[in-house]
């Protein structure tokens, strides 16, 4: 059938079909028609085999074989761990607020001014059932500003204070990359677009698209013909791992070594947190020197999140790397330990928990890049129709995941992490209300709700710990999920983006009540014995110092639990089971520059 196909191909198509052929896939043309009748499909297969062969390192061929060995490995059940022994790797435990971790905070704000950031946001977040792009999803009810306006504001907010630390002239303009996909590239866009880039320059802004994988049908890798379409080879994401390769061939990362970009920070789509643990998390980097930091957290035994490990071969090789949930457990079995991963005395795994923001330092990324050209370590999940392993339910391809990028560097890499208090630094928004719901008591939901409440949280934490009266908080039952219901209280991150900034802001003299909420939207905003009871907004232009004090009461802002199911409410109300029904609130304006005391 190709050979009869062969007169409308070009020079090039003709050289992929044979490279198809050469690697066993020549179903793919089985079914094709006559020259003459579908020539514009035919076109259209082989524009999407070029683009499928481009997009991976080392081409479509590499993938074939790769998923061959991938594939024979996972039917003999090839243990990926063989000769690995783990255990608990050290690193850096910071506690929020002592002298260590301030000192930590101010290092890397001073450092920022040389970061680049990375936001991994090409995945859809099936399991949160939003049909939305998770950015564009509010990170809290209060401002309902989305995960992506908080985040480029921190990132703002850490260019404009690291250069205000700098010794001499600074014009530094942090980069953005966002990795997208097929499924969230055009929202991301119009997000973006139709809200100014949220303050940052458009120029500072880039987009890279990650491309699908194609799937696989059988052991032998033979590609997947999409069932609707016999000119179209069936794909699926190939995961979070992409990031590498897409930066290697941007280009971009010498335009940054150029520029003076020493960090890149990776990180995910819905942590309202995050920017929280950045700048101690930065400072560890720059003060120890890491080729990689990755962010961690305690992690219970057994909660769905990846742990990070030491690995040692009995050849003597040794890595930290990231072990998935699902495979820390076995490996712990069977290495001598028949109760796998469990609590230690603490409560806690003992293995941290990856929360998947990794901090690079630019040269060595570049120099490991040059070598693997952003291929990351892939893994093949297939689900077998039965023991025999010779056959799958469904069409299957190769994964890879971004935290993976340790495997392969030289033992001389200097690979540490730095363990932050959950509280500050991680509560992402992963999963649906009725998922969220069944979670073991005690493990973190990871909802839209927990999401949520964990800022509030936070704030209330760090403000409690600059010496303001905060009492505990009340819990409520929210989508079925119990949390913690603390003041809520949202500031922008330019009025502060570390503890020493909190606590020139805010004396010990304040109050604020469990009902209370209070947004802080300015940046030289002081509170001096503020007594809050009630709602409180404060909006103030960069040029303006407020000082704000006395005793505020009103009725302030309900929060409402709303009925999941009830279709009348917007879906970014209906994930978090409730609504803030604003019944009273003072707010006080400053548009104008100059001092002002209320
Ligand atoms: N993502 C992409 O950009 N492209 C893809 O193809 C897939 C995802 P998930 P996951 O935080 O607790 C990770 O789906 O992969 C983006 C770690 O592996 O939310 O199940 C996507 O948009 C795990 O070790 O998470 O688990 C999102 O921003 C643990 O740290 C990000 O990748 C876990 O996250 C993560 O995708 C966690």
């Amino acid at each position: 059938n190709l050979q009869k196909n062969l007169s409308i191909l070009s020079a090039e198509q003709i050289e992929l079909a044979k490279m198809l052929l050469d690697e066993g896939q020549s179903h793919l043309f089985a079914h094709w028609s006559e020259p003459g009748v579908d020539d514009e499909e035919k076109k259209f297969f082989f524009d999407q085999i070029t683009r499928l062969n481009s997009s991976y390192p080392g081409g479509l061929a590499s993938y074939i074989r790769n998923a061959r060995n991938l594939l024979a490995d996972s039917k003999t059940g090839k243990n990926p761990f063989d000769g690995f022994n783990p255990s608990v790797p050290s690193g850096e435990v910071l506690t929020f607020g002592d002298d260590n971790f301030v000192k930590f905070e101010e290092n890397g704000v001073k450092e920022a001014k040389n970061a680049a950031f990375v936001l991994v946001a090409g995945g859809l977040g099936e399991r949160l059932g939003y049909s939305g792009i998770k950015l564009a999803l509010p990170s809290e009810s209060t401002t309902g500003a989305c995960f992506l306006q908080h985040y480029i504001e921190s990132i703002l907010a850490l260019q404009d204070a690291s250069c205000r630390l700098a010794q001499g002239p600074c014009q530094s303009q942090i980069p953005l990359v966002i990795m997208t996909s097929d499924d969230t590239h055009t929202r991301t866009v119009d997000l973006l677009e139709s809200n100014s880039y949220f303050g940052m320059k458009p120029t500072q802004v880039k987009l890279l698209k990650q491309e699908k994988v194609a799937c696989l049908d059988d052991n032998d890798a033979r590609l997947a013909v999409d069932p609707q379409n016999k000119y179209k080879i069936q794909t699926k994401p190939h995961g979070h791992g992409d990031v590498h390769s897409l930066l290697y061939s941007s280009g971009l990362l010498d335009t940054w070594h150029d520029a003076g970009v020493k960090w890149v920070l990776f990180f995910q789509d819905t942590n309202g947190l995050l920017f929280k643990a950045i700048p101690a998390a930065l400072g560890v980097s720059f003060t120890k020197e890491y080729h990689v930091n990755s962010l961690a957290v305690r992690r219970k035994a057994k909660e769905a999140i990846g742990g990070i490990t030491k690995l040692t071969h009995t050849d003597g090789r040794t890595m930290v790397i990231n072990v998935e949930y699902n495979q820390l457990d076995p490996l712990r079995r069977a290495t001598g330990h028949p109760d796998g991963d469990v609590n230690d005395e603490t409560g806690f795994s003992p293995f941290p928990g990856n929360i998947n923001q990794l901090i690079l330092a630019l040269d060595p990324y570049i120099e490991e890049l040059k070598k693997t050209r952003g291929a990351i370590k892939e893994f093949v999940n297939p689900k077998y129709k039965d023991s025999t392993k010779t056959a799958f339910k469904s069409a299957t391809r190769l994964e890879c995941m971004m935290q993976d990028y340790p495997k392969t560097l030289p033992p001389s890499a200097r690979v540490g992490f730095t363990v932050m208090d959950t509280w500050l630094a991680y509560a992402p928004v992963k999963n649906n209300p009725e998922d969220a719901a069944k979670v073991p008591k005690g493990n973190p939901y990871h909802s839209a709700t927990s999401g949520e409440m964990a800022i509030y949280r936070a704030n209330s934490l760090i403000l409690r710990k600059a010496g303001a009266q905060i009492p505990d908080p009340v819990v409520q039952v929210f989508n079925g999920q119990e949390v913690e219901v603390w003041p809520r209280i949202t500031w922008k991150p330019k009025w502060a983006l570390i503890f020493s900034d909190v606590k020139t802001k805010v004396n010990s003299g304040c109050s604020i009540s469990q009902q209370s909420s209070m947004i802080i939207n300015g940046q030289n905003v002081f509170l001096q014995d503020l007594s809050l009871d009630g709602a409180l907004v404060i909006n103030s232009v960069d040029e303006a110092e407020v000082k704000v004090s006395g005793c505020v009461q009103n009725k302030g802002w309900i929060l409402e639990p709303v009925d999941y199911n009830d279709s009348s409410l917007s879906e970014e109300v209906r994930i978090r089971g409730f609504k803030i029904e604003k019944v009273d609130q003072l707010e006080m304006n400053y548009a104008e520059p100059g001092k002002f005391s209320f």
